[in-house]
């Protein structure tokens, strides 16, 4: 039988719910999620291998105006998703109107004619004639090659959006093994999954102000060795961060620690550090130190 292949980029505003789909559609823990705006920073890879058919997903940074070189870095990173997929899932919440990044990225998608999916995100908290409305009007502006409704977190559509992006097929070699579900190295796995926890446990700025960086990860024994290091930018973040008696990265540690047993099937001993790197989203050493370098 002859291989055939897609390259799917998952894209639309912050928090819609475009990495709970991604992890919907391959089935595993691939892109971390929290209710906080811009948590995916970088292009994210995910593989689904059946039989012969190979599905290349790419979750991405949400759609927005970059206030900062971080900013900029991740923008960049949908610029090149988008060069390099041949059908977009355009992902929206149907209880916020659209914004201006939104609009223009579906005139460019409409002029380009790249194969495209609009997909409508929550509908297990979403009034049913809100969602109806807006079909009708995000139809009546733009063409979509299908509108489908689903649930990303219960799953509810996800079987619909199988049947289309089959359609979507093209004869061509896999580029990735069958066994292989993601292109993200673990350390980077590592620390995302830190990140997140650290996300879901900071509120107001901190969040946008954290990065992870894994200074050690060695294996002994059937023990894995992880020693991470927190940074945030101001030293009253550090403060929170650690917490009274160090409760709150003690927490952060735990559930990561959890997370991170079940990923990547062993033991772990994670010692988690803080530190303060001011300003580092506007610092390029730091951008790139960090991951965020500008070959996503
Ligand atoms: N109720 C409900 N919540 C959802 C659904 N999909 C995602 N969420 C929640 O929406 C929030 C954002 O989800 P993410 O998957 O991180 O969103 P994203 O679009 O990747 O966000 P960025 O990476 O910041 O652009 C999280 O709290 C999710 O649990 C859904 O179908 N229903
Ligand atoms: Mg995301």
């Amino acid at each position: 039988m002859e291989t055939k292949s897609v390259f799917l980029m998952i894209t639309g505003r912050p928090n819609v719910g475009k990495s709970t789909l991604l992890n919907a559609l391959v089935g595993e823990k691939v892109a971390i999620v929290s209710n906080k705006p811009q948590t995916t920073r970088n292009r994210i890879t995910g593989i689904v291998t059946d039989g012969d058919d190979q599905y290349v997903f790419i979750d991405t940074p949400g759609l927005h105006k970059p206030k900062n070189l971080l900013g900029e870095y991740m923008m960049k990173a949908v610029g090149s998703a988008s060069a390099d997929a041949d059908a977009v899932l355009f992902t929206v919440d149907a209880s916020v109107p659209l914004n201006q990044a939104e609009k223009q990225a579906l005139q460019s998608y409409s002029e380009s004619g790249i194969k495209r999916i609009l997909v409508i995100n929550k509908v297990d908290i979403t009034d049913k004639s809100a969602i109806l409305k807006y079909i009708a009007e995000l139809s009546s502006k733009y063409d979509f090659d299908s509108v489908i409704p689903v649930s990303a977190l219960t799953g509810d559509g996800i079987t619909i959006i199988w049947d289309e992006i089959k359609k979507f097929l093209v004869p061509s070699p896999h580029f990735f093994p069958a066994d292989q579900y993601t292109d993200q190295p673990e350390k980077r796995i590592v620390s995302e999954v830190i990140r997140e926890k650290a996300l879901r446990l900071t509120e107001d700025e901190i969040p946008h102000g954290i990065a992870v960086g894994i200074e050690e990860f060695k294996e002994r024994k059937g023990v894995i060795l992880l020693r991470a290091e927190l940074y945030v930018e101001k030293q009253a973040h550090k403060k929170i961060i650690i917490g009274k008696d160090g409760a709150m990265l003690k927490k952060i540690g735990t559930y990561a620690r959890e997370d991170l047993e079940k990923i990547l099937g062993a033991r772990i001993y994670l010692d988690l550090w803080v530190k303060v790197k001011e300003n580092w989203r506007d610092r390029p050493t730091y951008l790139n130190s960090f991951g965020y370098a500008d070959k996503p």
